[in-house]
């Protein structure tokens, strides 16, 4: 393939190359920085005066290899102070940026290939994780993100899992389930990224929590780039992180892009850094290409925030130089820009650095630079041994960390009556007494006991560390229990109103649920969500919000109708390892009494109750709806009707939905949730499917109107299904 190049701005002292007669637009762009970088070599190796020389790109790439390019600056841009370190020590850091250039270089070929699917480079960024990784010690957590293959390859990961990982196999390290960064490995301490970006900063806010309260004396890590500060998140977490004094640098990449927006229309303040300051944080800004600055700066603060636990803000300031990712490309960044920071090429300085302080020879970098190349080849072999992923038949069940329930019956009779409300209590108290490691979050849960007083006395009982008052910061708190849960805890988030679980929506569908089944990580969080209406509080304190979550795959749901189920089904859902959504309806919390027995026992998850026994049509539904059901039935005798109560939302029981149609041959599916979207919906469709045969009648549903929960007491009593679901039960029974 032909190039010709020619220096286009020839009056400047390091003057610019460009391209032009490329074999296509994206290839230009790929091929850009990796051009530039060699034909500059090429130029100081050979002398040659390039104005105007052709080249074939084979032959040249060739010739440029075979010099064994060195890049050869005449001086270094980066101002190095090697202090005390040793040479062993300089040349680990060296070795320790090398390796992963070398692979992304590697890697950037094999994209072409179509042996892998993606990439983004980190390339000229490669200090910062290495600068990092050498600062913490191994067993100390880092949250990198999508360009710092230098935190995996310094905790010497076997490169053949890296490779199979990006490759989508098995023997990564999630089985094809997730792509490139997007994985954890607790043998390494590395917790990765998922795509939403700023969720890794409370996900690392949970670790370094778990190491507070369990007085390890470690810091921990994340990693976000500049654009993610702009994310609610990055905020949050720092928030909470300074109110907390959780021991955890929070450090941010400022490689000047985020996708093709620059810095300027990211953020409208002199340093990112600076932010830190309105969270009443300590901060620092370094360079982020010079090694020793970074591995300097990141040791200080860690060995003080061992010492004395605080968050830090660090930001780095460094350079993307090739596309957000390969497909990409760099139009809009200014070629200016580009040749400035290759001259701080963090490898290309440092190396020239090691050179003059005879730390190194070139002989030996040129060994190791071949050592490199082998141990890629050689892994990548071992990669390509492995078939791609293709029995998918574990997928349905790998969205549960499996476990084995704890059978615990209790006697109902001659249980003193309590509250709903008691019931959760009585729950939480007996999860507290058995498990230290539970740890509760929630607003106003300790000294104040929560707004529906549910955690009152816990505080004086179980101490402000296991009773935790948050600031309002919904989506930091989620992904803190994601944390906790990696640090071996379990936690309790109580959402003040379920309503404002949109707030951490994010952090449950794409960290909660989703964690076990990309990288075997469980989230072993149990979300309480206080819900529902017939309370007069108008759409922001009324609203059934299962649904949202009922789609997503990894969550459990559960929805007592009554406190003997709350009690048991909450302690259950304590032992299970996986993210529960824990829906209490707060009309039943002072309303309802029941028989509740004074010691633990559980009520196991995934199993409906039939709540009455008849022939002639069955009510599935749950929560209210079971209230609303037997008034209803009461009001009519005549109506002998299975009323299913299906307690668990997911996974759902469909054995005893499809019995009881099977049964009776009429069905109505009724709750209080909006009919549209509604769980309803998906049951009647599964009946529809499976029990057509058996069905006497059509599939009815009954559900609130397609409105918000309206706040004025006829209007929300004209929203809700009761009355509708009394007429279409007799027009049913009826038909
Ligand atoms: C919440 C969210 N919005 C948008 C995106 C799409 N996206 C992926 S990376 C990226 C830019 C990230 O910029 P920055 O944080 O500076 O990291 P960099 O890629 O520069 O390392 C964007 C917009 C995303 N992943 N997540
Ligand atoms: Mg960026």
């Amino acid at each position: 393939m032909q190039i010709v190049l020619f220096f286009s701005k020839p009056k400047i002292t390091q003057p610019t190359l460009s391209f032009c007669n490329f074999w296509n637009d994206s290839e230009k762009n790929t091929n850009l920085y990796d051009l530039n970088r060699l034909l500059r070599s090429y130029r100081f190796q050979t002398k040659l005066k390039p104005k105007g020389l052709y080249f074939f790109w084979n032959e040249c790439l060739n010739k440029v290899l075979s010099l064994n390019i060195n890049l050869a600056l005449k001086s270094t841009m980066i101002k190095y102070e090697k202090k005390n370190l040793s040479k062993k020590k300089l040349i680990e850091l060296y070795k320790g940026m090398l390796l992963p250039r070398m692979i992304e270089e590697k890697m950037l070929s094999l994209l072409r290939q179509g042996v892998i699917s993606k990439w983004f480079a980190g390339i000229g960024q490669e200090a910062i994780a290495t600068g990092v990784t050498h600062a913490l010690k191994p067993e100390e957590y880092i949250l990198p993100m999508h360009r710092n293959l230098g935190v995996f390859t310094n905790r010497d990961i076997p490169l053949h899992r890296l490779f199979k990982q990006w490759q989508g196999k098995k023997g990564g390290f999630t089985n094809g389930r997730d792509r490139s960064f997007h994985f954890g490995t607790n043998e390494h301490h590395i917790v990765g990224m998922i795509s939403h970006l700023g969720a890794q900063m409370a996900v690392g806010s949970g670790i370094a929590l778990g190491n507070m309260l369990g007085k390890e004396k470690k810091v921990t890590v994340a990693f976000t780039g500049e654009g993610g500060t702009s994310e609610g998140d990055f905020h949050e977490s720092l928030n909470v992180a300074s109110v907390w004094n959780l021991p955890i640098i929070f450090l941010i990449e400022n490689n000047g892009y985020g996708l093709s927006t620059p810095t300027s229309e990211q953020y409208n303040c002199e340093n990112l850094a600076d932010r830190g300051l309105g969270y009443g944080m300590e901060t620092h800004i370094i360079d982020g290409n010079n090694i020793l600055t970074v591995y300097e700066t990141i040791k200080a603060i860690a060995q003080s925030v061992r010492k004395k636990p605080r968050p830090v803000l660090v930001e780095c300031r460094t350079f993307r130089m090739r596309g957000h990712e390969e497909a990409s490309g760099t139009k809009y960044v200014p070629q200016e820009l580009m040749d400035e920071w290759a001259k701080k090429d963090p490898i290309d300085n440092f190396e020239h650095f090691l050179l003059k302080q005879k730390a190194i020879t070139k002989a030996e970098i040129a060994e190791l630079r071949k050592a490199n190349k082998a141990l890629i080849e050689e892994e990548l072999k071992i990669a390509a041994q492995e078939e791609s992923v293709s029995d998918a038949s574990e997928e349905a069940s790998a969205i549960y960390k499996a476990y084995t329930p704890i059978v615990h019956t209790a006697d109902k009779a001659n249980a003193p009556d309590k509250r709903y409300i008691d019931a959760i209590t009585d729950g939480l108290k007996t999860g507290m007494d058995e498990n230290d490691k539970l740890v509760l979050m929630g607003q106003d849960i300790a000294d104040y006991g929560g707004v529906f007083k549910i955690t009152d006395g816990f505080m004086e009982k179980y101490g402000k560390g296991r009773v935790r008052n948050t600031p309002i910061c919904e989506s930091a708190i989620l992904g803190i229990g994601l944390g906790l849960s990696i640090k071996g805890y379990k936690s309790m988030v109580e959402m003040q109103f379920a309503d404002f679980v949109t707030c951490g929506f994010n952090q449950i569908i794409n960290n909660l649920s989703k964690s076990y089944y990309r990288w075997g990580q469980q989230a072993d969080v149990v979300v309480r969500m206080p819900t529902g209406g017939n309370v007069g509080a108008g759409p922001y304190h009324s609203q059934s919000t299962e649904a949202w979550f009922f789609h997503s795959p990894g969550l459990k749901m559960v929805y007592p109708s009554n406190p003997y189920d709350a009690k048991g089904l909450l302690l259950s859902a304590i032992d299970d390892p996986n993210p529960v959504m824990f829906f209490e309806h707060k009309a039943l919390y002072r309303s309802l009494t029941d028989a509740l027995p004074e010691e633990p026992y559980r009520i196991p998850i995934g199993k409906a109750a039939l709540v009455r026994e008849g022939e002639d049509v069955s009510i599935i539904t749950y929560g209210l709806g079971v209230h609303w059901a037997v008034e209803i039935l009461d009001k009519h005798p005549d109506i002998n009707a299975d009323l299913l109560d299906l307690r668990t939302l997911a996974p759902l029981d469909v054995d005893a939905i499809f019995e009881s149609v099977r049964k009776t041959g009429k069905v109505i599916v009724f709750h209080e949730d909006s009919l549209t979207g509604g769980i309803g919906g998906e049951i009647a469709a599964l009946i529809s499917q499976h029990c057509f045969k058996d069905l006497d009648g059509p599939v009815m549903r009954a559900g609130a109107l397609h409105t918000p929960v309206p706040f004025a007491k006829a209007l929300e009593a004209n929203y809700m299904p009761k009355q509708r679901f009394e007429e279409m039960l007799v027009e049913l029974v009826a038909y």
